[in-house]
């Protein structure tokens, strides 16, 4: 028998976790509070362990309409070479990860997620409700209150419902206060043809290319430059220090920024990179505020993915990537054969798989990575054992959960 599996929330993490439980034979509803007519968002790095996740999915790596990331070069604030090109074809070959490394548009990665799900796998393919928004869950018994007041069972709870999801309360028992980092970050695309046709701006993309990512870093906020949509937009992400006399708000993927709040933030940098400032069209604002994860992932019948569990900022990439690999390793642990009995077991070793490594990088993707010192006490208190990595494209690049979980299984089943 199938099990029945209830995802709540279809972003990067919902949808991953349904195409892997659905590939496993399992019946799955997704509940999608939005109707996806504003999907938003600007782009994402998918980095070499998760384009092994989509494409152990089947995933359509065309849809992705993704640009090949080749380096990363760091610049000072006057568009001066900083540490040269980071990543160099050698790195990878000195890793010896040769996956793709792709620079995408978050809605090009959730449209071609959708599309998998849609996807048959033996007669069935997932069910993704719309306009179904999740009032709470209970862990134990494994229901879900939709805000209508309907109830839905489940043999198997996936709380996927992000950064300021409610499932995490039913394991937690309290709702994730969010602290301030001390840092914002304005988001925008422009397309590549308006900055070919500026003087200033051309100038500064013959310097910088299309086929990597540029972060323009000065002692306090800094302009990270990365292409998507097959190289036709520009995307820009812009951190900087928050202002400490506002309080951390809820805020929203939507809010949105003035230019000239933009312009004045980035006054010291270069003619070139104010002018880029300058063309930004529909600047949003993110503020980078950071809810405590929780002690655990799983509880009952509920595990948590992606930022629901490990609320990720931007600095490491690796928000959408470590969502990903919660799917694939909840993949791995739950094939066909696995009977109602079994899931809370499966989910202790799914939060054994996830835990520790996804906690590192959530609470190393604070800072920027030449900070990382920093966050090591207060990684600490979660996971005391870990360590700092020495180098983070290694430690973020060789993730392998499914193996590990499925390692873990075996672990576990010779030692009951
Ligand atoms: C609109 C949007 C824009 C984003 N833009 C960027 C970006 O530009 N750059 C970047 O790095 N990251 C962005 N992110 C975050 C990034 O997608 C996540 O960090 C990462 O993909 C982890 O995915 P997730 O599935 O855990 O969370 P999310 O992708 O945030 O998905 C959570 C999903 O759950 C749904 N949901 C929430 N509450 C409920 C509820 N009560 N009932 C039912 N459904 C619910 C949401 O509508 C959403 O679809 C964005 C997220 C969203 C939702
Ligand atoms: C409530 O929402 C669910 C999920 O979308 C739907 O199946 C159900 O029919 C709705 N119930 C009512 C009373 O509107
Ligand atoms: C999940 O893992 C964390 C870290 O190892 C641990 O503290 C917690 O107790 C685990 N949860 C369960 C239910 O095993
Ligand atoms: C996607 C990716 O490779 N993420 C990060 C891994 O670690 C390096 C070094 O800290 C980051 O700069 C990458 O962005
Ligand atoms: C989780 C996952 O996809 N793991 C894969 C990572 O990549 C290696 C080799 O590229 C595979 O062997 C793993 O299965």
């Amino acid at each position: 028998m199938p099990l029945k599996v209830v995802v709540v929330g279809a972003g990067l993490g919902g949808l991953g976790a349904a195409i892997a439980l659905n590939q496993c034979g399992h019946d799955v509803l997704v509940l999608e509070q939005s109707r996806f007519l504003h999907e938003v968002g600007a782009a994402i790095h998918v980095a070499p362990n998760a384009t092994r996740i989509l494409e152990s999915w089947g995933v359509d790596f065309e849809a992705l309409q993704a640009v090949r990331c080749k380096q990363v070069q760091i610049w000072d604030e006057m568009a001066n070479p900083k540490w040269g090109p980071v990543i160099t074809k050698d790195l990878r070959e000195s890793l010896g990860i040769y996956d793709d490394w792709f620079l995408t548009h978050r809605v090009d990665l959730h449209n071609a997620l959708r599309a998998a799900a849609a996807k048959e796998v033996d007669g069935k393919s997932v069910n993704v409700r719309l306009s179904s928004r999740v009032a709470s869950v209970d862990s134990e018994a494994g229901v879900v209150k939709l805000e209508n007041g309907t109830t839905i069972t489940g043999d198997l709870i996936i709380g996927a419902d992000g950064m300021h999801s409610k499932s995490v309360s039913a394991v937690t028992g309290e709702v994730g206060k969010k602290e301030s980092t001390g840092q914002n970050c304005f988001r925008f695309l422009i397309p590549v043809s308006k900055l070919r046709s500026n003087a200033l701006t051309a100038t500064l993309l013959e310097k910088i290319g299309l086929d990597g990512v540029n972060a323009f870093i000065a002692p306090d906020r800094r302009i990270l430059v990365y292409p998507c949509r097959g190289g036709s937009l520009l995307n820009i992400a812009a951190i900087f220090p928050s202002d400490p006399s506002v309080p951390v708000t809820d805020s929203s993927w939507f809010e949105s920024a003035s230019i000239d709040d933009l312009l004045k933030t980035y006054q010291r940098f270069c003619p070139e990179l104010r002018e880029l400032c300058r063309l930004a069209e529909d600047v949003k604002l993110w503020s980078l505020a950071c809810r405590c994860p929780p002690r655990t992932f799983v509880k009952g019948k509920l595990a948590l993915v992606g930022d629901a569990a490990h609320p990720t900022l931007p600095h490491q990439g690796q928000g959408g990537a470590q969502a990903l690999e919660d799917g694939v390793a909840l993949g791995a642990l739950f094939p066909q054969e696995t009977t109602p009995e079994q899931v809370s077991k499966r989910l202790s070793i799914y939060n054994k798989t996830r835990y520790d490594h996804a906690i590192t990088v959530m609470i190393v993707s604070k800072v920027p990575s030449d900070l990382r010192e920093q966050v090591l006490e207060e990684l600490h208190t979660y996971v005391p054992t870990a360590e700092i990595p020495e180098d983070m494209y290694a430690f973020n690049w060789s993730s392998y959960p499914a193996q590990k979980a499925l390692d873990l299984l075996a672990a576990a089943e010779m030692d009951p």
